[in-house]
């Protein structure tokens, strides 16, 4: 078994909670308030601008088999902060001046510090699973919702076949990586492994909850 089918094995209680999150049922089934898909789009819009960077920041370690992929991202990436500009127009969402919540703030600096401070196969496990998790969650919203919705274009940005293709190529690469390391290196692959998943279970709940930074949301009394 490739790693990555262990790894989600492992962690597959967090991932149940991912793919069971509100936030999809609720998009799926056509009944998310749009201030709460509002709250997802301004905040994963932010995540999407510092995904650009970390991926970028990959490349300088990346062997010559990955590079053409991991390049090939960044353009796609641009792509899809049209998509995201495009979409808060169309329906009235102000994407200028969001400040990212705690929780976005702390996974973007997470993805970061493991491309500057972990190994290429480390930071390469939570490219990983962080692409792995959107399209395993758009396809739980793809499974129900009306082809007309508003937000189906996000739908379609995390299902198709080219996202597909490249969760694909992320899989075995990871698979290969993790067949070439030692057995300290593979730990701290699964510890991230887990760490990320950990995060994207965070966001959905984030998004949802519409929170932004602890003891900073309520009113003072
Ligand atoms: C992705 C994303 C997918 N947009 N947001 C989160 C919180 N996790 C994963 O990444 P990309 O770079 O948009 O394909």
């Amino acid at each position: 078994m490739g790693f990555s089918t262990e790894q989600l094995q492992r962690v597959q209680p967090v991932w149940d909670r991912i793919l069971s999150h509100r936030f999809l049922q609720q998009t799926r089934d056509g009944v998310i308030p749009q201030e709460t898909f509002a709250n997802w789009m301004r905040q994963d819009y932010l995540f999407v601008e510092a995904a650009i960077p970390f991926i970028a920041a990959l490349m300088p370690r990346a062997p010559l088999e990955h590079r053409q992929a991991l390049g090939g991202s960044l353009p796609v990436l641009e792509k899809e902060l049209e998509l995201f500009k495009e979409r808060a127009k169309k329906v009235g969402v102000d994407l200028e001046d969001v400040e990212p919540s705690f929780v976005n703030h702390a996974y973007v600096q997470f993805l970061l510090a493991s491309a500057y401070t972990k190994s290429y196969a480390g930071a390469f496990t939570v490219l990983y699973v962080a692409e792995k998790a959107y399209y395993d969650s758009w396809m739980v919203v793809r499974a129900g919702i009306d082809h007309e919705s508003i937000w189906f274009p996000f739908v379609e940005n995390w299902t198709s076949d080219a996202f597909r293709g490249w969760v694909d190529f992320l899989q075995t690469s990871l698979d290969e990586l993790a067949d070439g390391v030692g057995a300290g290196e593979r730990r701290e692959m699964a510890t991230l492994f887990e760490l990320t998943a950990r995060y994207e279970l965070a966001f959905w709940e984030m998004a949802a909850t519409g929170s932004g930074w602890p003891g900073l949301d309520e009113e003072v009394a």
